[in-house]
């Protein structure tokens, strides 16, 4: 067994950090360093998939779940638009490796990756 994330500390209440929403299987938290006017992380409960090619493979059903959590802060947070950011590896800025999604919104537009 792996020593706890971050993010299993946060769930766990060993570190402070607001559950702003759960789900059966996911949760999710404000991102301590926000990048967008609304940035929140939505975390499976789970650590046993370190990114979300991982996750694709061995839990789809569960990274429907995040997308749908995702989607229903950001209708509650935003008007509705997110982008959803999943960093994976290191040379693409991934910290931790408990996989998470990066929900950010509200202003984002002009600011688009595309
Ligand atoms: P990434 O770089 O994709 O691995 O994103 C990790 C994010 O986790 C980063 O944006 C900052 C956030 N984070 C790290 N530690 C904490 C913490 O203790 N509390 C909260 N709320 N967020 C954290």
């Amino acid at each position: 067994m792996s020593e706890p994330s971050v993010f299993t500390r946060i769930y766990n209440g060993e570190i402070p950090s607001e559950i702003i929403a759960e789900t059966e299987n996911a949760f999710a938290i404000r991102d301590i360093a926000p990048k967008a006017p609304v940035h929140l992380l939505v975390i499976p409960k789970t650590q046993d998939y370190r990114d979300v090619v991982e996750l694709a493979a061995g839990d789809p059903a569960l990274l429907a779940e995040m997308v749908g959590l995702a989607n229903t802060l950001a209708h509650e947070q935003t008007g509705g638009d997110f982008r959803l950011v999943f960093n994976t590896g290191a040379d693409a800025g991934q910290t931790v490796f408990h996989v998470h999604a990066h929900v950010l919104g509200g202003g984002l537009s002009e600011g688009s990756l595309g």
